[in-house]
Formats: C-alpha cells, structure tokens, sequence
C-alpha cells in the first residue's frame, strides 16, 4: 500500500501567479516528508492549469491518487441532491469536468458532501432518487474514459445520506456502474459503523480509496484506533491503493504529517505490506 495526504488547492492556489509559489511548496513539503503521493482538493478544475499541475507533482515523483470535490459544496453550495434543478445540473456539471483532470492523472473522483443534504420539506426517497440519477449520469461519462468515482459514507453530523458502508453498498446496486465504488474514511467510520474491519470486509472490493484520521480526527497515533487491525482488514480485502491521510493539522500541519507517516510506516511494516518508497526511506 501507499501513502498520501490530502492538500486543499483553493482557487487561489492555481490562479496565474499564485499556482507556483504555496503550491509547489506545499507538494515540495510533502515529497519531502517521504509521502508516495498528494490527495487534491479542488473546487473548480476550470480554476487548475492541469498541464503546470501534473508538471509540478511529477517533478516531486509524487502520484496523484484522489481528487476531492466536497469543496464546491462548502464553498457554492452545489449539491446533486438539492430541489433546485438548476443546482443539481451545475453540481452534476461540475463533477463532470474533473474527468479529464482524473483521466490525465490517473486519480479516482471523491463523492463527499457534493451529494448534499435533504433540503426541508424534501423527502429522504427523493434526495436518494437524486442521488441516484446524478450518480448514472457522472459514472457513465467516465467509464469511457476509464475514471472511477468513489463515494463517501459520511457521519450523521455533515449529510443525512449515506452515513454507513451497508447504505453505500445499496446505493452501489442501485446505481449499477462498475466504475462507481466507495471511499471509506475511519474518522466517520469510528462514528457510524458497529465494527470497522467489519465494514471494510463487507466493502471488500468496491473500496476505491481510503482515509485515514484518529477518533478525534488527528493523525493516526494521536487517538484510541486500531490502525494494525483497521489496515490489517483493508489488507486482506485485496486492496494495494493509497491509504490517504485526512486530519486536522494539529499540534501543526508538519508534525501531523510526519508523525501519520510514522505512524503508518511501523503499521504497514507490520502487516508487510509497504510500498516501495515507504521501505526505501
Ligand atoms: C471528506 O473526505 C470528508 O471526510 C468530510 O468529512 C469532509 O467534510
Ligand atoms: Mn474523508
């Protein structure tokens, strides 16, 4: 397995003069830790010169394995679940056009908080049929193009859709596309589901992608979970993808990120299951 770490690339980031500077620092930074690749958390693709992106993860030989999409969501408010068709278009759109950033880089497509939340008024079945017709068009666009979507169970707290790997393996049926899978993250994980290796072996092979925190959403080693038993299960399901960190940067973002990598090296040393950077550093 490999290691990777999320970085939020708001707009900002990637307009005209900006991009080079905190970009490439930051993908520098996490080279430099020892990370084998960089989560990207992009709002608008339109906002991203792919060409100079892919340039500046390469230099640093870092793979891209996931792109996350929550931010149109947090920042515009886009949702393939709201009642506003005109919303639910531009959300569908918009997940749409990170297909060609994800082909070029080979990464999957995170579903997170751009499903959206049942607006009042809204039936829970209506939101989900939604979610439903959004997620056929978005799969469909893709497959030609050999993207995969993952989508994410999220905890109660942040969407009333989707919160366990059981619901996300129904919505999977529903949806009918090879290419549509699931992205499980043991911070949500360690809130909604009875038995975490028990998930993770039910999602077994519909597992695109995976995320790491503690219970209290620091990096892993900073909380009460298991990662030996949590990855030891992702393990025996076959998966050889990236296990992501996603955690809040505390004490500071750079010990959070050098302390996950150590962390995460001992427990894949373990499991014997290290990538080929991780056993060369
Ligand atoms: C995104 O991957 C995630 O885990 C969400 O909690 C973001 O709000
Ligand atoms: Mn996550």
């Amino acid at each position: 397995m490999k290691l990777s770490i999320v970085l939020s690339t708001h707009a900002a980031h990637f307009e005209a003069v900006t991009f080079k500077g905190d970009f490439e620092a930051n993908v520098a930074r996490i080279a430099a830790y020892g990370y084998d690749g960089v989560e990207l958390a992009i709002r608008d693709p339109r906002l991203v010169d792919a060409e100079e992106l892919e340039a500046v993860v390469r230099r640093h030989n870092l793979e891209v394995p996931a792109i996350g999409t929550g931010q149109a969501w947090g920042e515009e408010r886009l949702s393939f679940t709201s009642n506003d068709p005109a919303v639910r278009r531009a959300a569908v759109e918009r997940v749409k056009s990170h297909i060609p950033l994800a082909r070029r880089l080979g990464a999957v497509v995170i579903l997170g908080l751009i499903r959206g939340i049942t607006p009042p008024g809204q039936s829970h079945a209506q939101s989900m049929a939604y979610l439903v017709d959004a997620l056929q068009e978005c799969a469909a666009a893709a497959a030609p193009e050999g993207v995969r979507f993952a989508l994410e169970p999220l905890n109660r707290y942040e969407t009333d859709l989707i919160h366990t790997v059981e619901e996300g393996l129904a919505l999977i049926e529903r949806v009918g596309a090879a290419n549509f899978g699931l992205l499980l993250d043991t911070f949500h994980m360690n809130i909604e589901e009875p038995s975490l290796e028990e998930s993770i072996r039910m999602a077994g092979r519909h597992i695109f992608h995976f995320h790491v925190a503690d219970s209290n959403r620091w990096h892993p080693g900073a909380g009460h979970l298991d990662f030996v038993s949590i990855l030891r299960a992702l393990r025996d399901t076959g998966y050889t993808g990236y296990v992501s960190g996603e955690f809040m940067p505390q004490p500071d973002a750079d010990t959070g990120a050098r302390r996950a990598l150590e962390h995460l090296r001992k427990v894949l040393e373990q499991l014997e299951v290290l990538s080929y950077k991780q056993v060369m550093c």
